[in-house]
């Protein structure tokens, strides 16, 4: 079977619904047809220890479409051929009476790895690996991780036309747009942890918590050498998220990976966001450039010197 764009994309849309939920499982999405194309089942991995996308999707069409007949399905990461938290999806499969599989993007989980094609094959199922980008790139976070034990490391720092993080009392507060922090509220809920320096804590006293739909799971760490932070910040009081503090990165990585967390967001400082570069762990640094000028004073808008309505762009460069 041939799938249009629009179907892979609804296959990704479905696994994003997971991202920042999974951990230390990736996002995975799946879909369900009969054998003259038509989508009979959706799902998606909501949380580890509950269903895979494939069940989920199996699940679906039992519900709505019992009458129909399952015949191919797509899925965005090759189903697991051993059991876990939960059954081994290649069983649920055969079950389900499905005569084809499409996955697009290998388990990197070497348990599974290149493992669904003969579980399957030996009943008959044709199992085909259809490779997308998009589909590799989401579950990234949850490849490193399997593979270094470290998570996969997002350091996102908004500056000035004139390269400033902060004002000269040390603010960074105000550097960005609404806009720009509304978009940075959105990577919050994709992410398992959201990590700053102590300087960011007693400058900046930020939540950490993301704007929109808020993301019960997501876990704030702070990294403090000396572990003096101030008892009423934000990030220790608001009760809403946990708050880990380590006294240095590497520790913090290590045990963020053995929680089983995938992906770490950086919102600075600089100091911490550099001590991550020379460890070599960023694997994605997002620099968010504000039509602003500090100078040596405070924070002015380039558009009162005359360079227009500006607004923020937003520079993503990964490794
Ligand atoms: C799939 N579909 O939706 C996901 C998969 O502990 P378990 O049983 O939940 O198994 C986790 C492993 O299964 C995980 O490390 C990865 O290899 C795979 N994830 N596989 O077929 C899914 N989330
Ligand atoms: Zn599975």
């Amino acid at each position: 079977m041939e799938f249009s764009t629009d179907t892979l994309n609804r296959a990704l849309e479905l696994a994003r619904l997971g991202e920042g939920h999974t951990r230390p499982n990736p996002p995975v999405g799946a879909m369900l047809f009969t054998a003259r194309g038509k989508c009979i089942g959706e799902g998606y991995h909501r949380k580890a220890g509950e269903n895979h996308a494939e069940v989920e999707a199996i699940e679906d069409w039992k519900r709505r479409n019992p009458k129909s007949k399952p015949d191919t399905l797509l899925v965005t990461l090759e189903p697991c051929s051993k059991p876990g938290k939960v059954g081994a999806c290649t069983d649920a499969i055969i079950l389900a009476g499905i005569k084809h599989v499409t996955y697009l993007c290998t388990d990197p989980n070497p348990k599974n790895r290149n493992k669904a094609h003969d579980a399957l094959a030996a009943y008959g199922i044709t199992c085909k690996h259809l490779p997308c980008e998009e589909a590799e790139a989401l579950i990234r976070p949850f490849a490193k991780r399997v593979k270094t034990g470290i998570p996969y490391v997002t350091v996102k720092l908004a500056m000035t036309l004139d390269g400033k993080i902060a004002d000269n009392w040390g603010d960074g507060k105000w550097i960005s747009s609404e806009e720009s922090r509304i978009a940075t509220g959105k990577l919050r809920e994709r992410v398992d942890a959201i990590m700053v320096g102590a300087g960011t804590v007693r400058k900046d006293d930020p939540s950490l918590l993301s704007h929109g739909k808020p993301n019960p799971d997501l876990v704030r760490v702070v990294v403090s050498r000396s572990g003096r932070l101030p008892a009423e910040a934000q990030i220790f009081m608001d009760g809403k998220n946990r708050t880990l503090v380590f006294d240095n990165p590497h520790t913090a990585l290590v045990e963020l990976g053995r929680m089983g967390m995938n992906h770490v967001l950086c919102e600075g400082g600089a100091t911490l966001a550099t001590s991550l570069v020379e460890l070599g762990v960023v694997d994605e640094w997002l620099t968010v450039l504000c039509p602003k000028v500090i100078g040596e004073r405070h924070i002015r808008d380039a558009a009162v010197l005359g360079a227009g309505k500006l607004k923020d762009l937003h520079i993503c460069l990964r490794v």
